[in-house]
């Protein structure tokens, strides 16, 4: 595959995961998941991990995937790549996956002493990758095996830090998120 390719595949394959974060500060607030229970005097996971706020970005995960099936094709022509089509299992596996990551690393975040909004550089920018490809590969193994070839795992590996810290500033900037992180 050329760069290119690898890199417009990456990036396709990816959104469903990408966009539950996003939608999750648009939609935060209401009750924690941890319903303010502690573990050895610190928060299980905070105020930053809410019920509302890991349902819509699922759901946003979820619109957002099956909203690239129908542009499938479209986009194949245009962009010259023969880019993923989601089944149903990844349709779900992206988005849950991206949460679950997220909602793993605030555990960790807890466990190690930081506060809600603090940053755990890595761990910020990849915990949602490596369980959005986890929880697709355990689902839909043969689909994970198509499409995550070596050369686009990279190319996640090494953009989406990249993609993630400049989503973050733009929210931070806009107002709609209390850390650039
Ligand atoms: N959010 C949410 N539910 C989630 C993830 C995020 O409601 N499962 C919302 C919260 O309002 C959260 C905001 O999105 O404050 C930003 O998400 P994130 O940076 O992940 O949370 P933090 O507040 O920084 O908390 P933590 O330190 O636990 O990551
Ligand atoms: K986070
Ligand atoms: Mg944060």
């Amino acid at each position: 595959m050329s760069l290119y390719a690898t890199v417009v595949t990456a990036m396709w394959v990816m959104l469903p995961a990408y966009v539950p974060n996003n939608a999750a500060v648009l939609a935060g607030g209401g009750a924690p998941i941890d319903g303010g229970r502690t573990l050895n005097g610190k928060r299980v996971l905070g105020d930053g991990k809410t019920y509302r706020g890991t349902l819509f970005g699922v759901l946003a995960g979820f619109a957002v995937a099956a909203a690239l099936d129908v542009l499938q094709l479209d986009a194949t022509g245009l962009l010259g790549v023969s880019v993923p089509w989601f089944p149903f299992e990844a349709m779900v596996a992206l988005p849950a996956g991206a949460m679950l990551g997220d909602i793993l690393a605030s555990f960790v975040k807890r466990r190690t002493g930081r506060e809600r909004g603090a940053s755990f550089p890595l761990l910020d920018q990849l915990d949602f990758v490596v369980v959005a490809l986890a929880l697709t590969a355990l689902v839909d193994p043969a689909w994970f095996g198509r499409y995550f070839t070596l050369d686009v795992l990279l190319a996640i590996l090494v953009l989406t830090p990249l993609l993630h810290l400049a989503t973050n500033g733009i929210a931070y900037q806009l107002g709609l998120k209390d850390e650039p992180w």
